[in-house]
């Protein structure tokens, strides 16, 4: 797709997405609200949270022992902010991320959760190749993402990389040691056709969970924190355990006609307010 000053129209964006399985939208955040985002952040990378308690947190294995660096260098992923902070409730229910969302896999949308990639200067560790879905057991596919840039993305500080088109076959797994549990091998992937998903802060990047895609270690003195809002369309059935505490809660439309199992304990979302 083109970059053009002016935003594509819903259908094209929708075009875009079905045929690469991402679609980038610039912006999308206003300096004001992307301030009020990184106030916040800041807040939760620093702990200490009397009222809400830690959020959930996957240390840098590379920062083990650093007592020297701050407790926000030392994160990887900080999971499930949204279920336990209304500001970050906030921020995934955005009509300004819903209505795209809604537009790519909607009308009734439930949110699953939120994710945020760290990677702190110089020793913000790899993610391998892979594709969500295999951590996600629910079919027909409809799960999409948000990776919202927090700071700037370049290649440099490692930045997500994707394979366009390739969230057409879903590919099997391995076991990974490390921080990542499933990934896929060099030979899996058309790593020629990748492509860097640079942008600015306050921009996102939406991606389909069969979507290919990795980011690499960050070389540069320069934070690269990207969170991640997660949504599932309402109308598909869980086909494996998936025990999530939290439960999928409806955020837009109706809900979905699950079988009733395992991940189905919603709460309701006024709570969240
Ligand atoms: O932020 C990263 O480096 C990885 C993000 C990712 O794997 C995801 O959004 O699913």
């Amino acid at each position: 797709m083109q970059i053009t000053n002016s935003r594509p129209t819903p259908a094209q964006e929708k075009a875009h997405f079905d045929t690469n399985g991402y679609l980038i939208v610039r912006d999308i955040l206003s300096p004001a609200q992307l301030s009020e985002l990184r106030t916040q952040i800041a807040r939760s990378l620093a702990g200490n949270e009397p009222q809400f308690g830690d959020f959930e947190i996957q240390w840098e294995p590379a920062c083990a022992g650093r007592a020297d660096l701050p407790r926000s260098q030392r994160i990887r992923v900080m999971f499930n902010l949204c279920h336990r902070d209304p500001w970050f409730w906030g921020h995934a229910t955005r009509p300004e991320l819903v209505d795209v969302v809604e537009n790519l896999i909607g009308p009734d949308l439930e949110l699953y959760t939120d994710q945020m990639f760290v990677k702190g200067p110089y020793h913000g560790s790899e993610v391998p190749y892979h594709q969500d879905s295999p951590y996600w057991p629910i079919e027909p596919e409809g799960i999409l993402s948000c990776w919202l840039a927090v700071d700037d993305a370049t290649e440099e500080n490692g930045c997500v990389r994707v394979i366009p088109g390739s969230h057409k076959q879903a590919i099997t797994h391995s076991s990974f040691s490390g921080a990542q549990s499933l990934g896929l091998h060099q030979h899996q992937v058309d790593a020629a056709k990748e492509v860097p998903m640079v942008m600015s802060a306050g921009s996102c990047m939406f991606h389909h969970s069969l979507l290919i895609h990795r980011s690499l270690p960050n070389t540069s003195p320069a934070p690269r924190r990207g969170l991640v809002s997660i949504y599932v369309a309402a109308a598909t059935r869980f086909t494996g355990p998936w025990d999530f505490r939290y439960g999928f809660k409806t955020i837009r439309g109706s809900r979905g006609h699950r079988q009733p199992g395992w991940a189905d304990h919603h709460e309701p979302v006024t709570s969240r307010a």
